[in-house]
């Protein structure tokens, strides 16, 4: 009985002395973890008589509920008195200003080029892919560019083999929707393209384009101007001035360049538009009838008008980029300076 009545001082006395609520879950370890003191005592009354068993098991159980309900009670009065210290100390001040941090953006050429699908995808067209590795067939061959043609030559094109390359445009993207598909047709090819050329400040081994395409019976040349003027509106604002100018290309006839006023000097001439107040923007036409008979398309029923546009070239114009190699070489205090914009994807 004596060491019962100790036990409980000790239980008692420990309790007392727990400050904190961790010092609390060791006094509960200590007497009922798994090697406690009690749980000792509860364990062994197994090997005990059922007399003995009976009159220790009363004890043990009652000194065990003791302490259960004591740990308790003490507990809740410790988690009280951490609660009301957490407070005092970690008062927060919230209507101090928020602390601000730097935030991340689109690289410059990425929102530019959503910037421009966005303009199109608003008109109705559908935005389509494929991949950086072509034939020369699709790249070539089926736009109507013959086999003698300079594009072809290997100053200009990256040839893997004989017969694989790394497409010079996004028009074999457009060549494989229309094998795919019939008409009507309304898309936009964006994406990544490879030239074999010098790299300088306005020209770039690896560089983006989007491609448009639209067929559909009936489709003329005013449907590619008003296209276009629509486009360079949203693109460049209201006010600037455009111009289409007769040119070729060997997919298109009759073929177009879109020049737009220099946002730079507000088409008084300047370096980058060369003095002459305009700046080269689009090439664009009517795609040529050799074009939709490689895509067995029937050219006496459907006309359609294609365009090509440079978006680095797009975005040296709208951020005032004279070098093009800066957009490349990722350094902080350019990209720093070009500001965060809203784009889809
Ligand atoms: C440019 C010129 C152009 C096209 C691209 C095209 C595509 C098909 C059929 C006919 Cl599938 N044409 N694309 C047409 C005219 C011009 O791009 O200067 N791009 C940067």
């Amino acid at each position: 009985m004596s060491d019962w009545a100790r036990l409980q001082e000790e239980v008692t006395s420990d309790l007392q002395q727990a400050r904190t609520t961790s010092e609390l879950e060791a006094i509960r370890v200590k007497y009922l973890g798994r090697k406690g003191r009690l749980t000792e005592v509860l364990r062994s009354l197994a090997k005990l008589s059922e007399g003995q068993r009976r009159l220790v098991g009363q004890e043990a159980n009652a000194l065990r509920d003791f302490l259960e309900s004591a740990l308790t009670a003490r507990r809740q009065a410790l988690r009280q008195k951490e609660l009301e210290q957490t407070l005092k100390e970690e008062r927060l001040d919230v209507t101090l200003p928020p602390i601000p941090f730097p935030l991340g953006h689109r690289h410059p050429i990425t929102q530019t080029l959503s910037e421009v699908v966005e303009i199109f995808t608003h008109m109705g067209f559908a935005i389509a892919d494929g991949p950086e590795l072509e034939t020369d067939y699709y790249n070539f061959t089926a736009l109507n560019i013959p086999p003698d043609h300079p594009a072809r030559d290997m100053q200009d094109t990256f040839y893997l083999t004989e017969e694989w390359l790394l497409r010079t445009h996004t028009s074999p993207v457009q060549i494989h929707v229309m094998e795919r598909q019939s008409p009507p047709l309304r898309i936009v090819a964006p994406g990544r393209v490879f030239r074999h050329e010098a790299i300088d400040a306005s020209h770039s081994a690896v560089f983006h384009q989007v491609e448009g395409l639209a067929v559909d019976e009936g489709i003329s040349f005013s449907d590619l101007k008003g296209t276009l003027s629509l486009f360079v509106r949203h693109c460049f604002g209201p006010s600037v001035g455009l111009r289409f100018r007769p040119s070729y290309f060997p997919f298109t006839e009759p073929s177009a360049e879109v020049d737009v006023q220099c946002l730079l000097c507000q088409g008084t001439g300047c370096r980058t538009c060369g003095g002459s107040g305009w700046i080269e923007m689009l090439g664009a036409g009517m795609v040529h009838p050799k074009v939709f008979e490689a895509v067995h398309y029937d050219p006496e029923r459907y006309t359609g008008f294609a365009f090509g546009l440079g978006v680095e070239r797009i975005a040296m114009l709208k951020f005032g980029v004279e070098d093009m190699r800066l957009f490349y070489e990722n350094d902080v205090r350019l990209l720093e300076q070009i500001p965060r914009r809203w784009a889809w994807g």
